[in-house]
């Protein structure tokens, strides 16, 4: 597939998204989100990549949000079209089956602090700025911002921040619970990747049944959520992986996965 910002690289069952467009801060435009919508679908069915990771080029900025200059020219149709593209990446993002990482290596303002929040968890840099600043544009949040703040940090700190459009620290953005971890920032990436790692040395059958269950489980209520915990607990028992993960613990050996 052609990229033109995007830049794609894999270490073994690790794949890096990068989103190239350095000159206006990564800013997501209907090109930059076609590309990555393609991309995702293909990283979908790679089964040797376990666990993805989404940065930005350049040191300043993750993403800083969608494109306005591309926005101020739209008419309705088009911002139908752009809002339903945008959708469907950032749904792609969190139906993916494999673990996605943010590692926010700046702004990360609007469609790019939404696009960590559609990631599974964020990583930030300790240069990173957080921010929902559609309202000063007089436009509300429209890549679920307005739906997966409240769901992170609560209902008041997601208001504050969306009917305000202030920014954030990495510091603040720690203490609310949007990320997981600061780090300086040339660590960023090795941080990301030893968590990756990590991840990726689990069996993976259970940990894309544990992002499924998650991701589906948040939108039902907890009695279905429940059950479908239990149903994708069972599927487990079919993979050979269970079998050797417990015989492992109990000859007291580390697991050899086959992912099978
Ligand atoms: N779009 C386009 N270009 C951008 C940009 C953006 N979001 N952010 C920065 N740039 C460009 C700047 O125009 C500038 O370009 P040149 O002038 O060099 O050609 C270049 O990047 C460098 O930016 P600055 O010169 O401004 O750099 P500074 O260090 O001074 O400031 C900044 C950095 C991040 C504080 C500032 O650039 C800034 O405030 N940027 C805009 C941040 C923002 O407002 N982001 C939210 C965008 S609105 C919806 C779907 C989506 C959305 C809404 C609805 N529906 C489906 C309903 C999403 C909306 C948004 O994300």
């Amino acid at each position: 597939m052609e990229m033109n910002y995007l830049l794609y690289e894999e270490e073994e069952a690790l794949a890096i998204v990068t989103i190239n467009r350095p000159k206006a801060l990564n800013a997501l435009n209907s090109q930059v989100l076609g590309e990555l919508k393609g991309l995702l679908d293909e990283i979908a069915q790679k089964d040797h990549i376990s666990v993805v990771i989404v940065t930005g080029a350049g040191e300043k900025s993750f993403v800083a949000g969608a494109d306005i200059a591309q926005m101020r020219e739209f008419t309705p149709v088009q911002a139908r079209q752009f809002a339903k593209l945008g959708q469907q990446v950032f749904s792609s993002i969190e139906r993916l089956p494999q673990p996605v990482i943010a590692a926010v290596n700046g702004f990360a303002l609007g469609g790019g602090c939404e696009l960590t929040m559609a990631c599974d968890f964020r990583i930030a840099a300790e240069n990173a700025k957080f921010g929902q600043p559609e309202v000063s544009l007089a436009v509300t949040a429209g890549f679920g911002g307005t739906q997966r703040l409240p769901r992170l940090v609560g209902k008041g700190l997601a208001a504050e921040l969306l009917f305000t459009g202030d920014m954030i620290d990495s510091a603040e953005a720690l203490r609310i619970g949007l990320v997981n971890k600061v780090v300086p920032a040339v660590e960023l990436m090795d941080k990301a990747k030893a968590i990756a790692k990590k991840i990726a040395a689990k069996g993976q059958g259970a940990v894309r049944l544990t992002k499924a269950a998650m991701t589906e489980g948040l939108n039902m209520d907890l009695e279905r959520a429940l059950a479908y915990e239990a149903e994708v607990f069972a599927l487990c028992f079919s993979m050979a992986d269970q079998k050797e993960g417990m015989d492992a613990f109990l000859s007291k050996r580390k697991p050899n996965f086959t992912n099978a």
